[in-house]
């Protein structure tokens, strides 16, 4: 079996990308680098925070410690930027959207959250990048806008994530199916390791938080009820896997087959997770893969946005998972 690294696969595939200018291709590598810049960081991060000082401290090179999604952030800016080809970045991290003016001739804006589930670092649990890519809307050569960055997913010319776990993957679409890459941190290089990712139609894992049960619409609960029941498609009770890390949860169900459900509850009336940066990024990735993204009635990737850090309810899955839990909300 041939062995194809990251590069050589964005260089084959630029061949047919419509822009042969090569301009997407030079954002993925530039994700590429941030991503072995922040895998090498994470992977210490334990080290760092026991013993070169907690965060918030200064390191054994007397600089100022900074938290990892802060970190993760800069470097993505940093690596986008630079290149000159993007003209702008959307990220979780910031408020409002980060213009860059000395590139108003780019033709690309970036969606990220730098570091999803963040909060599991310190805990030794997987987290991840998610990233979305869309031709800017407002004309080259200006300034970038809010309008270039609020385009529905059916815009986007390329999405993905970055997973740090057990080993460090990028997964990324551009519209041709799926692929996924793992890192060789021995050598610095993303090796193709999964190509043309597809999702099963079925699953057996669920993923929800199961606290919100009781604060959230009846259909969820009575979805829950029937992955719980011996009356389901399987004649068992599915698995329940809710690992509280996006990135993760979507990344074992793309392989295996489940759902991942973050539906709206009191404590969250639109959903927790972020229509830019997450869920649209992941909805083209599962459409690209043969599952589904809604949002319990709407097709995630049709969703116009009206903010930037606007948050919708979540399904997302194995397709005739997401098709039975709207039968249920249907009701
Ligand atoms: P909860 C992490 O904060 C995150 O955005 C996702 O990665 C994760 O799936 C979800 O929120 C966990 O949220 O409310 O269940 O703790």
């Amino acid at each position: 079996m041939s062995i194809t690294t990251l590069g050589e696969f964005i260089l084959e595939e630029q061949k047919d990308f419509p822009d042969s200018s090569g301009e997407l291709s030079s954002i993925l590598s530039s994700i590429r680098l941030a991503g072995k810049i922040v895998s090498n960081q994470i992977n210490k991060a334990g080290l760092a925070q026991h013993i070169m000082g907690a965060a918030g401290s200064e390191n054994i090179q007397g600089e100022a410690q900074q938290k990892l999604d802060v970190y993760a952030d800069n470097q993505f800016i940093k690596a986008l930027k630079v290149r000159g080809i993007v003209c702008g970045i959307a990220s979780e991290e910031n408020d409002d959207f980060i213009a860059f003016n000395e590139n108003n001739d780019a033709k690309y804006v970036v969606m990220i959250d730098p570091l999803d589930g963040s909060s599991n670092i310190d805990v030794n649990v997987s987290v991840g990048t998610i990233f979305s890519v869309c031709k800017r809307v407002s004309p080259v050569g200006s300034p970038v806008e809010l309008r270039d960055f609020l385009q529905p997913g059916i815009q986007q010319v390329a999405a993905g994530y970055i997973i740090f776990g057990s080993s460090t993957m990028l997964v990324y679409t551009t519209g041709k199916g799926v692929n996924g890459f793992t890192l060789d941190p021995g050598i610095g290089v993303f090796f193709l390791s999964h190509p043309a990712m597809k999702t099963p139609k079925n699953g057996k894992i669920y993923s929800i938080n199961e606290g919100n049960i009781k604060h959230c619409a009846d259909g969820v609960s009575e979805y829950v009820r029937y992955c719980q029941s011996d009356q389901n498609d399987l004649g068992k009770p599915y698995t329940g896997r809710y690992i509280g890390s996006l990135v993760a949860d979507f990344h074992r169900n793309l392989l295996k087959g489940g759902i991942y459900i973050y539906p709206s509850t009191k404590e969250a009336p639109t959903g927790k997770l972020r229509l830019l940066y997450e869920c649209s990024p992941l909805a083209f990735l599962i459409e690209q893969a043969g599952g589904k993204a809604s949002n319990g009635q709407d097709r995630i990737m049709e969703i116009q946005p009206t903010k930037l850090h606007q948050r919708v309810p979540f399904f997302i899955g194995s397709v005739n998972m997401v098709d039975k839990v709207e039968g249920f909300l249907d009701t």
